[in-house]
């Protein structure tokens, strides 16, 4: 292990100024540098002797990032194995275990809210060997998320020892750090998620591919609060929350029951969706029907004077990591029906890249003649083998 630490450049040799030890003295004197050699050396000493597990313990890190004295609340997560799509493995994150699922649990805060996470990895050993890409990557799952602050032990990445080994737990801390003009922090409020950086190696490439990924909204004090939340994650192989076609969209016909993937609504409510890019390929997000403000919130103040300045749009584009997200009113002015939710890649969406937003009547149910039948017939419904001839 190597003892990092900061130090100014030395002084370009023989650059015609004064002699070199002058000017060294000038920037730190040799009795500083005595010191500073003593202190990396007794810091080595300790990082010999154990230094990773003491990095893991907190002895170095923070365990908290600054601003969080200690955690406003505490939840439980669990990272579990859920039935193979396919031959695919799946893996999912669970409020319960019983509830895990792809996209996981949408997760919300309030800026200045400090959370303290709880991972549970139950997946089994056997199974994150098979997802292994090195033999000599350790096994285990891990939290790691964007938008909010954390520390180190929180990072969720083996460089950092914070993921957790099949079997055990770990604690993760996140601050919704809030805005504040003295220090310039523009606070954290916005659209974001978390995922696993672990599974298979060392950026958590099969852990995404498998479906340990979910979405995270920081709201303001105050902020307008949603009916309803959706995370639709766009990913490789013209995919939706890793499904295709008419796989996409899980929601029954008699009986569409609000869940992960089943995405209803009934006219007037609230919907907020949550947008994530996932994998390797560029997407761009249409929602038909409804239009949304292109903030951090994806919400407007009608009224403001900048409030024309804000772009409204109903497409964006959307690469690998980022995130985005908005409100909307369900049928606003367009009334109820089966709004198309598609990447408008034409190739991707021709390729099944497509799912929907059902917005029923106010009274909750699909008008007559509203047939729901404009998925394409090609697609398969598993992103399991069709495809690979692209991006495999
Ligand atoms: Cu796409």
């Amino acid at each position: 292990m190597s003892a990092w630490r900061l130090v100014e450049d030395p002084p370009p040799p023989g650059d015609g100024g004064a002699p070199e030890d002058d000017r060294a003295g000038k920037r730190r004197g040799p009795s500083t540098r005595r010191l500073l050699v003593v202190a990396a050396t007794v810091l080595l000493t300790l990082v010999g002797a154990g230094g990773l597990a003491a990095a893991r313990s907190g002895a170095f890190f923070a365990e908290r990032p600054e601003g969080c004295a200690r955690p406003d609340r505490s939840m439980q997560l669990y990272a579990v194995e859920l039935p193979k799509d396919g031959t695919q493995i799946r893996l999912g994150y669970g409020l319960t275990p019983q509830t895990a699922s792809y996209p996981g649990p949408t997760i919300e805060m309030t800026e200045g809210e400090c959370v303290a996470i709880t991972l549970h990895n139950l997946v089994p050993a056997a199974t994150l060997t098979q997802l292994r890409t090195d033999p000599a990557h350790p096994l285990g799952v891990s939290l790691h998320v964007h938008g909010v602050k954390y520390t180190q032990l929180s990072d969720g990445t083996v460089q950092s020892g914070s993921f957790v080994p099949p079997g055990e737990s770990r604690t993760y801390t996140w601050f919704a750090q809030q805005r504040n003009r003295k220090t310039g922090s523009p606070g954290t409020a916005g659209y974001w998620w978390y995922h696993d950086h672990v599974v298979g190696g060392p950026h958590g490439t099969q852990g995404l591919g498998a479906g340990l990924f979910g979405g995270l909204v920081v709201r303001r004090p105050g902020d307008p609060k949603p009916d309803r939340t959706y995370t639709v994650v766009f990913g490789d192989r013209q995919s939706i929350n890793l499904r295709r076609g008419a796989a996409a969209d899980t929601c029954d016909a008699q009986n569409p029951q609000p869940g992960p993937t089943c995405l209803v609504a009934r006219k007037g409510e609230k919907v907020e969706f949550i947008v994530v890019g996932i994998g390797n390929d560029m997407h761009t997000f249409h929602l038909h029907g409804h239009s949304w403000a292109d903030t951090r919130t994806g919400l407007v103040d009608n009224g403001q004077p900048f409030a024309d300045g804000v772009p409204i749009i109903d497409n964006k584009p959307l690469g690998p990591g980022d995130s985005f997200g908005f409100q909307v009113t369900a049928g606003d002015s367009v009334g109820p029906g089966h709004w198309m939710l598609h990447c408008h890649m034409q190739f991707h969406s021709d390729g099944g890249m497509s799912t929907m937003l059902h917005v029923l009547d106010e009274d909750g149910a699909m008008p007559p003649g509203h047939s729901h039948h404009s998925h394409p017939a090609n697609a398969t419904g598993t992103t399991a083998d069709a495809g690979q001839h692209q991006h495999n």
